[in-house]
């Protein structure tokens, strides 16, 4: 097995014109395996009582566990048996009509390197820790596998009309960052929370970020950051309310946000139905305003 310096071995791995390649699950190294274990026992320890309880069901009717690297084949078998969705390996990120084509057809583009070791805490790029443990799960959901679905044609849609940036808001404030009102209170649903230790605490718990309920026009003009902690999260009734919400045409609401001025990430309007208002200081300390 050769050993690659580089961070991400499948860098130059070969592709089908759908930018999936072999997951060659034979060639992970015991340390690539135990990485993910180690990741997995952390994460989902810091996950029981703040991840939404759907996700955390589905991780078990999946099989996710801490026995190594999961085999994408094996996974997209029991998922594809459940909402019709499989897992298929990518190098990293792909190009949007790529990524929207795969969803709308059911296919969950998932990076197969995993995080080196310096990145154990945080990396920006989707691992297949950040893909499987945070974005898998939910696809095991009858109702937020539509969602994701309608997402993959609402994105090709989008990339026609032009507005893919107040598109890809909608997806970084519900399927990377979202919050969930359960019956036991809030719980995290958003994939980039619930693959981050430090954020799934803070997302929750940390007075800083506000906290803001689901509005899809409101959320295609907030602007985000990708480098930190979110300073605004929202905050879904459940997966029908957003499924629901997201069953209209969205060139009317194009038609809207287009005239209207974009929000700051950490900023509040007076129509937001507030649910935490943020003290903003983990915002401040980073700024030092
Ligand atoms: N590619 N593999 C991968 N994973 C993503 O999450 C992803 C992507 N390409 C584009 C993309 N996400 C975002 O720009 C979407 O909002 C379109
Ligand atoms: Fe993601």
């Amino acid at each position: 097995m050769t050993h690659f310096e580089g961070k991400n071995r499948y860098e130059n791995a070969p592709r089908a014109a759908d930018f999936t390649i072999d997951q060659a699950w034979h060639t992970y190294s015991a340390a690539e395996h135990d990485r993910w274990d180690r990741l997995f026992r952390r994460q989902r320890e810091i996950a029981k009582g703040r991840a939404s309880e759907t996700a955390l069901r589905a991780m078990a009717e999946l099989e996710l566990s801490a026995s190594g690297i999961p085999d994408m084949n094996v996974l997209s078998d029991r998922l594809e048996s459940i909402t019709g969705w499989r897992v298929v390996p990518v190098a990293g990120l792909v190009p949007d009509e790529v990524f929207f084509d795969h969803l709308a057809n059911r296919r969950f583009p998932a990076g197969a390197f995993i995080r080196p070791e310096a990145e154990f805490d945080y990396l920006q790029e989707p691992d297949i820790f950040h893909d499987i443990f945070g974005h898998v799960p939910l696809l095991a959901n009858d109702v937020f596998a539509d969602f994701m679905e309608a997402y993959g044609k609402g994105g090709q849609r989008a990339m026609k009309l032009g507005q893919l940036h107040h598109l890809a808001r909608l997806y970084w404030y519900t399927v990377e960052f979202g919050l969930i009102r359960e019956p036991q209170g809030l719980r995290i649903y958003g994939a980039g929370i619930l693959s981050s230790p430090r954020e799934t605490v803070f997302a929750l718990e940390d007075d800083s970020p506000n906290r803001i309920a689901f509005d899809l026009q409101r959320i295609m003009r907030t602007s985000y950051i990708i480098d930190d902690f979110q300073q605004t999260y929202f905050v879904i009734d459940s997966f029908d309310a957003l499924l629901e919400a997201c069953y209209q045409d969205f060139g009317d609401v194009y038609g809207k946000v287009k005239f209207q001025a974009d929000i700051d990430a950490h900023e509040t309007v007076p129509e937001d139905k507030l649910i935490h208002r943020g003290t903003l200081d983990y915002f401040r300390d980073k700024v030092g305003v």
